[in-house]
């Protein structure tokens, strides 16, 4: 019998900083898990823009969130670390599987709904943005993942990708292998602290939104004593959409703690809700401090990161490589000699 790892691929887009909704819903799983798994994780560039984007911020960004997978703890030994723009696979493949997506398929993706209502005007949208999901399925299936771990708000993507892989199968031959998403025990949604109604983003202009992973102590604790309530007074796990902040809050405190529901109750009893905004804002400062930390140590050596990415890159385009190989195969593209 052999012991073969299960595949699992993920990426985080270099599309602003990253806060701690990315962390709880896709980085800390990723390092909690990667001794389980051959695991690749990519800087999801291309993707990023699919919104207007400037150049070297862009560049800037990619470095930055490559040292922060680093510095979360992933570890080179089991984890692939790379450029999704370095692979060039990615593109050619998304191409491929574009010409046989719906657009019905496409228009019904929440996140497109959402991103393209803030750009207004059909002129302002941009057709990568409405492609995204194909770009993001051919990231996933030139690396044959089985798993893909995510926060909750891409479900709808990773159920897309197996659309997308089952049509590909039925139509040209069994190629890709079909993913399931991964969403870690706590944390797969994490709420604006300003708006416990819509989930925390990286691009938003509001300054008490996210606590990004790089914030100082004084900026997090600042966040968390402005984190919008309620004046219900009870500090306990809840649906109601009114008391979502305090929930959100808890939930924090959950996924950075693994304590259980019952035992974070019984610990706020009787206290109120500033006490529970210190005691929240204190245990992220702590928990964010190796990674800042392990951050500001990878970043003084910047050749690192690069050199880091250039491996990953070769690994990566080993996988990725062969499996486009066969879907142009069974595509029926007459094979090049051109070397
Ligand atoms: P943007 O606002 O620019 O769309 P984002 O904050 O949603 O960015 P992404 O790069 O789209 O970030 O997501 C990276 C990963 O973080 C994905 O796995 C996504 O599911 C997860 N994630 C994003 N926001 C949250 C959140 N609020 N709670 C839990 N997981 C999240
Ligand atoms: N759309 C994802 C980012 C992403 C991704 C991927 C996630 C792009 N390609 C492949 C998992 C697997 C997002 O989080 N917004």
């Amino acid at each position: 019998m052999t012991n073969k790892k299960s595949r699992v691929l993920s990426g985080i887009q270099p599309s602003g900083d990253l806060h701690i909704g990315n962390y709880l819903g896709a980085l800390k799983q990723w390092v909690d898990h990667q001794k389980e798994f051959d695991a690749f994780y990519c800087v999801v560039d291309l993707h990023a823009i699919t919104v207007p984007h400037d150049p070297a911020e862009l560049c800037a960004k990619t470095r930055e969130v490559a040292a922060l997978y680093l510095a979360a703890g992933l570890e080179l030994e089991h984890a692939t670390v790379f450029v999704q723009s370095h692979v060039r696979a990615h593109t050619e493949l998304a191409w491929l599987l574009n010409c046989i997506t719906s657009l019905g398929w496409l228009y019904r993706m929440t996140q497109f709904k959402d991103k393209s209502a803030k750009y207004g005007a059909d002129d302002a949208i941009f057709a990568g943005l409405l492609n995204y999901p194909v770009l993001q399925a051919a990231d996933i299936l030139l690396y044959q993942a089985e798993f893909v771990p995510v926060g909750e708000d891409q479900r709808q993507h990773i159920e897309l990708t197996r659309d997308i892989a089952i049509r590909f199968n039925n139509t040209f031959g069994e190629t890709f292998t079909l993913p399931e998403v991964m969403n870690p025990p706590q944390g797969a949604k994490i709420m604006g602290l300003d708006t416990p109604g819509a989930k925390m983003s990286k691009s938003t202009d509001s300054q008490l939104h996210a606590v990004y992973l790089l914030d100082t102590p004084d900026v997090i604790m600042k966040k968390f004593k402005r984190a919008v309530t309620d004046s219900f007074g009870e500090i306990r796990f809840s649906d109601d959409p009114e008391r979502a902040g305090v929930n959100n809050l808890l939930t924090i405190y959950q996924a950075f703690t693994s304590k259980s529901k019952a035992d974070i109750e019984a610990e706020f009893e009787g206290k109120g809700y500033g006490a529970l905004k210190t005691q929240v804002g204190e245990t992220v400062v702590e928990s964010l401090k190796p990674l800042q930390q392990r951050y500001h140590e990878l970043t003084g050596d910047q050749g690192y990161i690069d050199q880091v990415l250039a491996q990953g890159a070769e690994k990566a385009a080993l996988v990725a490589d062969k499996t486009l190989a066969d879907a142009r195969e069974r595509m029926g593209f007459l094979p090049s000699k051109h070397t």
